[in-house]
């Protein structure tokens, strides 16, 4: 019986065998010969996670059993991609896998291919928890990811006539064979209601929080598999349901459908995830999303220490630290303090003690737009008592702290509040999560010392040691192991194995960017990636490419920010060269771009519309000659990502210094081998420290000249009166020529001029247009290119989230690695 136990979860190809045929038998019910693409895809799936729990169970075990501590990451987003390929490269039977398939006449890539994306994150910032679930399991780190099982991710994006349309992302219509129920873990939430003041036979107040509404969360858990470790941590999202209760009673009430109508809006909740990246919604529905999400996650982690060990409350921090991925998730901070004082009965100060010990909080952006703001009315109506908590501690912290440091000065007090006063009171989650937390970090260097500067001086000034920079990192497994094998094996071939998970071994591979035939090798698999991307365009796009013009790609959200207008103006400026001049000499050149915009934002639409727009008449002029292309791939996101990265021969970072807090794509396209042109903007800026000058192209105002250029009183109509190119460029961008209707960019014209020009696209763009000559020019000594791509490969080991992640577990968390 044991035996035959343990043969099922063998990792040989025959038990594999054995466990896809008996997933597809038993567990779906089809019969071999008949079962569908997407069954052999669950079974596999099946199979593997069979392995992968028995690893879970044990890493839990153990962790409970040492009594260690554990890190929470809190987060409302997690772009995780598709999880069959990276869960069996990372346990080391892909292989095996592939060989137990095309036994039984399947092909393991082709049924990769049909997972969908679990894309519940919108950028940068899901992608990043996504990558850290990876690297905590890889480390050996103790974790849970908690987070949201929205039933919508981020909507499908269609063109229709070059414009964006959104469709809902139903990702798990037909389930998903990674996540399991886990009922006897629900949790009740509370909301809306009203607070009572009370007393207690000792005349000792307390609040009590009642008539309140309830929702359960149904926990779902997806098991993170480590490479080469055995630690599989998990992640859990929250379902929200309505609680049967409450059901019932308006059931027996004898109204059956407005029973159901309470059902139907409890669940909505979790419902969808809101597609903005860089604006707040101010929606209830969004505030519900965060309590219920918050509520959950804590009292599962208090379940958690009281259940495991009878220690005192003064001793929770030692085992559970809570990290908050941004604002998101710091209502966090008055719950726990909700929990410790009103039912755990705490003096408030031990309780602020025990709060400021275990949370530490992320920023990811300083855009005022996008700082987390919530309105007082509207959070008094659904949080009530955690409104009341959030006032005191903002009476204690201005009557304590900041009375203390700058005695009697009113505007400080208004600067540090928790609460903004002007236009409307509205809650600062921001201040809040600095003040509830012993540590704030920043992406990168430039970033966090713009944060201690700029939008946290007094709070800097009060508490210098809270701060501190943890540079942010990608997975090498995902972005080079699974998404370019070949040069991970050409890697391992020529540095030996390792380096996946010490990625500083990769600087070994930094001398053979002089050895001619690496230097073969490195192309031809470059130029099998662009081969591919080729084919991929050709049939999402129609358009045809050659694998041998120079792919240059810009692939992020759309953002005036991020300034996909400045690279379109450079496009526009080359086709009109081309057409005053049939003879001229350029290097011919794939532009492609891949990006959604927040369907509220009208600008980033009007841009995406350009960029089309553009591409319709570049690629069927037949006086362009094929030198340029123009792509906009529709529907990016991880998958897609995981194809165009490897085929990119030059990155675009070129947002205005200042406004991207780091950036991860130029980390994922330095390290497959693509050149950036970029400012001197986030993590940029420490690409260009480890890649070296010679091997990037940067240029740009930097932040200083940005500030500089702001105070002296920046006119884009200097720029554009001053540069013909330009002028022309925008003129006829803005003409009827595009679209035949002249007033169809004149949204996007305006903003460049009448309406300011916020992002200095116009100060910009001739230093940009003389560093892609620059690019040009230096795509046709290929050896010398490739040299400088390996460059690029062999030295960013610093962006492995594993470095970032021990950066948080050593100077944040204080964690121990834990071998399972
Ligand atoms: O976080 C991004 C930054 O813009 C990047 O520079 C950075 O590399 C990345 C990881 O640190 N921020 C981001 O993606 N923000 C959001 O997606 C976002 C989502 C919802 C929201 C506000 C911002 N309400």
């Amino acid at each position: 019986m044991e035996a035959l136990a343990n043969c099922a979860v063998l990792n040989t190809t025959d038990s594999l065998k054995l466990s896809i045929t008996n997933h597809l038998r038993f567990t779906l019910g089809a019969y071999i010969e008949t079962a569908s693409e997407n069954d052999w895809y669950v079974a596999t799936s099946l199979a593997v996670r069979d392995r992968v729990m028995e690893r879970a169970t044990q890493s839990r075990r153990q962790h409970r059993a040492q009594g260690v501590r554990r890190v929470h990451y809190l987060s409302l987003e997690y772009l995780m991609g598709r999880l069959l390929e990276n869960n069996l490269r990372n346990a080391g039977i892909y292989d095996t896998a592939k060989q137990a398939l095309s036994e039984m006449g399947k092909d393991l890539d082709a049924l990769v291919q049909k997972e969908p994306d679990m894309g519940l994150g919108n950028g940068g910032l899901g992608r990043l928890a996504a990558c850290f679930m990876d690297s905590l399991s890889t480390m050996d780190l103790p974790a849970i990811g908690y987070g949201i099982h929205y039933e919508f991710g981020l909507f499908r994006q269609e063109f229709v006539n070059g414009k964006q349309v959104e469709h809902p992302d139903a990702w798990m219509r037909d389930g998903s064979p990674w996540k399991i129920a886990r009922p006897s873990y629900r949790q009740t939430v509370h909301l809306y209601g009203q607070v009572i003041q009370k007393f207690d036979e000792f005349g000792q107040p307390h609040h009590e929080w009642m008539d309140t509404k309830c929702l359960l969360g149904l926990p779902w858990d997806i098991p993170i598999v480590g490479y080469d470790s055995n630690t599989v941590n998990v992640l859990r999202l929250w379902q929200a349901q309505a609680d049967e209760d409450f059901n019932f009673k308006v059931f027996n009430e004898g109204s059956y459908i407005e029973a159901l109508r309470e059902k139907a809006i409890a669940e909505t909740v979790s419902k969808v995830l809101y597609p903005n990246d860089a604006t707040e919604s101010g929606k209830e529905l969004r505030l519900v999303q965060q309590y219920f999400f918050v509520a959950c996650s804590l009292a599962d982690i208090v379940r958690r220490f009281k259940g495991g060990y009878t220690l005192p409350w003064s001793e929770f921090p030692s085992k559970a630290a809570v990290q908050l991925n941004d604002t998101h998730p710091a209502v966090a901070i008055p719950e726990l303090m909700r929990i410790l004082v009103d039912e755990e009965k705490l003096e408030w100060s031990q309780a602020w003690d025990i709060c400021q010990k275990t949370f530490s909080y992320t920023n990811h952006t300083l855009l005022p737009e996008a700082l987390e703001t919530w309105s007082v009315a509207l959070f008094e109506r659904v949080l009530p008592r955690h409104l009341q908590i959030i006032y005191e501690i903002n009476r204690r912290f201005l009557e304590g702290d900041v009375e203390a440091r700058w005695p009697g000065d009113g505007e400080k007090k208004r600067h540090l509040s928790l609460i903004e006063e002007s236009g409307g009171k509205k809650v600062r989650m921001a201040h809040l999560s600095v003040l509830g937390s012993h540590a704030t970090n920043g992406v990168a260097a430039l970033h966090t010392r713009l944060l201690c500067e700029r939008l946290f001086p007094e709070f800097f000034e009060l508490y210098p040691d809270r701060f501190l920079n943890l540079t942010n990192g990608v997975t090498f497994r995902r972005w080079l192991d699974v998404c370019n094998p070949e040069l991970s094996s050409l890697i391992t071939e020529s540095i030996g194995s390792g380096w996946l998970k010490d990625s500083s071994k990769l600087i070994q591979l930094d001398r053979f960017a002089d050895d001619a035939s690496f230097r073969e090798k490195f192309h031809a698999i470059k130029r099998g990636h662009k081969v591919r991307l080729a084919k991929i365009i050709q049939d999402s796009c129609g358009v045809s490419v050659s694998p041998d013009a120079l792919f240059d790609v810009q692939i992020k959200r759309l953002h005036e920010y991020k300034r996909q207008h400045l690279n379109l103006l450079h496009i526009v400026s080359l086709y009109r060269k081309i057409i005053a001049n049939p003879n001229l000499d350029i290097t011919p050149r794939v532009f492609i771009f891949g990006a959604k915009a927040a369907p509220g934002y009208y600008l980033a639409k009007n841009i995406i519309h350009a960029i089309n727009a553009v591409a319709a008449k570049v690629n069927h002029d037949p006086r362009v000659d094929g030198r340029l292309k123009v792509i906009y791939i529709p529907n990016y996101g991880v998958s897609i990502a995981e194809r165009i990265i490897p085929a990119a021969d030059l990155s675009e970072q070129i947002s205005t210094a200042g406004k991207e807090a780091s950036g991860t794509g130029n980390m994922k396209l330095a390290l497959n081998g693509a050149l950036t042109i970029g400012t001197l903007d986030g993590a940029n800026v420490e690409i260009l420290e480890e890649v070296g000058p010679e091997n990037i192209f940067i240029f740009g105002l930097t932040v200083e000249e940005v500030t500089e250029l702001n105070a002296r009183g920046y006119n884009p109509w200097d720029y554009y009166n001053a540069s013909e190119e330009l002028r022309l460029s925008i003129d006829w961008l803005a003409s009827d020529y595009f679209t035949g209707n002249q007033d169809e960019f004149k949204p996007l014209r305006d903003s460049l001029l009448s309406h300011g020009d916020p992002f200095l696209v116009m100060a910009d763009y001739d230093k940009y247009a003389a560093s892609q000559a620059e690019v040009d020019k230096a795509y046709r000594d290929q050896a010398h290119w490739q040299k400088m791509a390996i460059h690029n490969t062999a030295r960013v080991g610093k962006f492995s989230s594993d470095r970032t992640i021990l950066e948080y577990a050593k100077n944040v968390w204080k964690l121990p690695q834990v071998q399972v």
